[in-house]
């Protein structure tokens, strides 16, 4: 078992005060909290070797590009990839969704199928919505049932010669349920179909292995799995990504340029246009690192017990109905209090120090789908504790009391 409070001591923040309370903090799916050596690892950048990369031959420039594509393929080895060129540093999640639907406005014709599915976050439906105004493309749904699952007879019954990309996210972030994206990857790809997978709520809780699950496009946020904000990568293929035209156009994405024509670097500089968030690039290498040396294995058990207390204690309170009950789940609990508004009871709790989500968690149709106004999301990270959550729904309880 994990040493919990020698591993929160990693974590600076988790000591600080809230409203004049200890900060408990279950918002680790908005985004993680960030152990002291990535901290560090920011201010080592800028102190020691801060320069552009893959422009200088000065030596501070070597230094910060050996360090970036070192990080690199730490991510590559992290998930698994064939080659290092296959890891795109993106800015997260939204940015490596975009490049993609980008990419595939030259491909899709009108008659063409895009699958999307009811589970997905906003940056997970709506570039796939413009991608289809662009090129006449029809966007379908596969449909969930009330323990927040997917169908997937449905998704069976939607796949089709016609389909050309298939999108779910590994773990939905507004219920934490955990779709059988490997199926779905197999199905699709039977139907001639490229997928791609939003890891965003996954990472943090896994390592994905993406030759195993042989999906096309992975892509997540850096700041979700304990690294700095504005980093995330795109995962794709080889294939995939010599067929996509570049997102964006400007220094280092070219081999040379004329004003007649432009001819494209190699993979992965096609994609990586202008200077990119070195020292994030660099420091996503860090976390991961952190979260490799804790051990996934001891992440996924800390956080189980987590879900499962959680779980029994918040259905103790009459009146609590939890969103998201089907059998495979992540550390995520999203649940209303009968007649209360979720952003009064996170009101409340926040200044008793809890720091939860309430709201649509930019995932509107799963709201519309229970028609709710929203939820309130308790989302822990392997550095929370029983505690901590007891003292959730303590002060769930008073908050209820407060508003009946
Ligand atoms: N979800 C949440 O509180 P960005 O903002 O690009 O790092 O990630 C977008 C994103 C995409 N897909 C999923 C499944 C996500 O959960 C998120 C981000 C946060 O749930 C902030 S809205």
């Amino acid at each position: 078992m994990l040493d919990i409070q020698k591993i929160r001591a990693n974590f600076p923040i988790l000591s600080e005060k809230v409203n004049g309370k200890p900060l408990v903090y279950f918002d680790n799916g908005a985004t993680s909290q960030k152990p002291q050596i990535v901290i560090d690892a920011i201010a080592t950048y800028y102190q020691e070797i801060n320069a552009n990369i893959h422009r200088g031959v000065h030596t501070l420039s070597q230094l910060a590009t050996d360090a970036y594509e070192i990080s690199r393929v730490k991510i590559q080895h992290h998930i698994n990839a064939k080659f290092s060129h296959e890891v795109l540093f993106t800015s997260g999640t939204t940015f490596g969704i975009n490049l993609v639907t980008n990419g595939f406005a030259s491909i899709l014709k009108p008659g063409d199928e895009v699958v999307v599915s009811s589970l997905e976050h906003h940056s997970n439906i709506v570039p796939w919505q413009m991608l289809c105004e662009r090129t006449g493309a029809t966007l379908k749904v596969i449909p969930m049932n009330e323990e927040g699952e997917l169908i997937i007879e449905a998704f069976d019954a939607l796949l089709s010669e016609k389909t050309k990309v298939v999108t779910v996210n590994h773990i939905s972030n507004a219920l934490g349920i955990i779709n059988p994206i490997k199926y779905i990857i197999e199905k699709a790809h039977a139907v001639g179909a490229a997928v791609l997978i939003d890891g965003a709520q996954a990472v943090p809780h896994l390592k994905p292995d993406v030759q195993d699950l042989d999906c096309d496009f992975y892509a997540f946020s850096g700041h979700k799995m304990c690294g700095p904000t504005g980093t995330g990568i795109l995962y794709g293929k080889e294939e995939w990504l010599n067929k996509l035209p570049p997102y964006q156009g400007g220094g280092e994405m070219i081999k040379e340029v004329t004003f007649e024509k432009t001819t494209y670097a190699d993979l992965p500089h096609k994609f990586e246009a202008g200077t990119p968030n070195i020292a994030g690039g660099i420091v996503l290498g860090t976390a991961v690192d952190y979260l490799n040396n804790i051990g996934f294995e001891n992440i996924q058990k800390q956080e189980e017990a987590l879900l499962a207390h959680a779980t029994k204690r918040l259905l103790e309170i009459e009146g609590l109905r939890i969103y998201g009950t089907g059998k495979n789940k992540a550390s995520v609990v999203s649940f209303n209090i009968d007649g209360i508004h979720p952003y009064d009871i996170g009101s409340i709790i926040d200044k008793l120090g809890i720091a939860v989500r309430t709201g649509h968690h930019c995932a509107q149709p799963i709201m519309n789908f229970f028609c709710i106004p929203g939820t309130i999301r308790a989302s822990f990270s392997f550095y929370n504790t029983i505690e901590e959550i007891d003292a959730m729904v303590e002060a769930v309880k008073k908050a209820k009391t407060m508003l009946s």
